[in-house]
């Protein structure tokens, strides 16, 4: 049978490395878009990339840019997809404030590229577009929880940028008949998780504490509320979006939400370390339980100027029509992902 061909938007990313490796272990051919970089940017795809095992799977990288329209258009022909993953973004919401016409340029015009292209060259080419619970803002509807019917509320230009894109997906399905899916994914997170997303910062400085005893944690909004899950639960999710027997819109989520608070809590007890908070006006400081010492504090430099307070996310119609659910909870998410970083500490002592 031939194999399935699927490429790959962002495949030097998080969510777009789990997702290769789901595919290659689904006998996909895998094709990846990947910036030009002055240093290598495919650590996270390395293992695969030198490999090459026995089946002669591997990942077929092609460089490319999501903001240039005639490279996009290129590829869908060089490469004719099936399936075509659009991962690539800016995906810093705190970044999109500074960068607003950058994280436009690629969350939006990116993703219009994308499908002018498919549109041009091939209606039938399926397209998955990574949507975002940030689309969300702060709406929340009467039961505390977001979902496919949930108004949108956007707070950030990353938000903006990324509504913009899930409507336009919407726009060439209901236009152009097109196989076009968007995914609103809630926080997912990893032992690859980029260094400056909350839940990594917070996993690597404990993972370093439990050597060294040392430093202090610099944090923003401790009070936000966040529904974090495990990235790869929500490849599979991504996955199965395009498996559907027709092109729709879903919710992935943990359904379960949690403080920042809590999870740097969360962090800290599974290294063995209790900590106790003192609020000064509307500064937090943390300290080690056992010995009064400071371990963590909130200074303004990480507060954004509009923040996302609460998100809940209901993935019931993903139960039911995808048959998907996450299988990780928190504790086990920020087991791997600490254990994970005092083991890359470990190797480079
Ligand atoms: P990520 O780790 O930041 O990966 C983003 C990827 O996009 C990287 O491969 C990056 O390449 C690539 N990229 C950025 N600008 C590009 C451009 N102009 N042209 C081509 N590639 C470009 O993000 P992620 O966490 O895997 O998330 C994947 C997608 O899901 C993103 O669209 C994100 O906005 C969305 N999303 C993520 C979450 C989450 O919690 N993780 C939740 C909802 C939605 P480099 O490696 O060269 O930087
Ligand atoms: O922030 C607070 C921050 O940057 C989480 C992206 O994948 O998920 C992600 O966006 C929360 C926020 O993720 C720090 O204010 C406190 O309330 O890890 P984050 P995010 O903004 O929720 C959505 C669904 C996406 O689509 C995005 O692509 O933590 N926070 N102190 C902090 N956040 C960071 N980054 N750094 C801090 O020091």
């Amino acid at each position: 049978m031939k194999k399935k061909v699927a490429l790959i938007t962002g495949i030097t990313g998080q969510d777009g490395s789990f997702l290769a490796k789901l595919l290659l272990s689904k006998n996909y051919k895998v094709h990846g878009i990947k910036r030009r970089t002055s240093f290598f940017s495919t650590k996270r795809i390395d293992d695969v990339l030198k490999e090459k095992h026995s089946k002669n799977q591997t990942i077929n990288l092609h460089y490319g840019d999501v903001t240039d329209s005639v490279n996009c258009f290129d590829l869908i022909k060089k490469i004719k997809p099936d399936e075509v993953y659009h991962l690539a973004a800016q995906s810093h919401v705190a970044i999109s404030f500074e960068q607003p016409y950058y994280t436009a340029n690629v969350d939006f015009l990116g993703t219009l590229n994308m499908l002018e292209s498919i549109r041009i060259y091939n209606k039938k080419i399926k397209f998955y577009n990574a949507a975002s619970s940030e689309m969300y803002g702060d709406s929340r509807n009467s039961i505390g929880e977001q979902n496919e019917n949930t108004t949108f509320n956007p707070k950030s230009p990353y938000a903006v940028s990324k509504l913009a894109s899930f409507h336009l997906t919407k726009v060439y399905r209901e236009s152009y008949g097109m196989f076009a899916s968007n995914g609103i994914l809630f926080n997912h997170e990893s032992e690859i998780r980029g260094e400056n997303f909350l839940t990594r910062k917070v996993s690597k400085f404990v993972a370093k504490y439990s050597f060294t005893k040392k430093g202090i944690l610099l944090l923003g909004n401790l009070d936000s509320y966040r529904d974090w899950g495990y990235a790869p639960d929500f490849v599979d999710g991504i996955w199965r979006i395009l498996q559907y027997k027709h092109p729709d819109d879903f919710v992935l989520s943990s359904g379960i939400t949690h403080s920042v608070k809590k999870f740097v809590i969360l962090a800290f007890k599974h290294i063995g370390v209790e900590l106790k908070f003192k609020k000064i006006g509307n500064q937090y400081f943390g300290y080690n339980k056992l010995n009064n010492n400071l371990v963590l504090k909130t200074i303004n430099y990480y507060y954004r100027p509009n923040e996302v307070n609460y998100l809940k996310g209901n993935y019931l119609k993903a139960k039911k029509k995808l048959k998907w659910k996450p299988k990780t909870n928190i504790n086990n998410l920020i087991k791997i992902m600490v254990d994970n970083d005092i083991e890359n500490l470990r190797k480079s002592l």
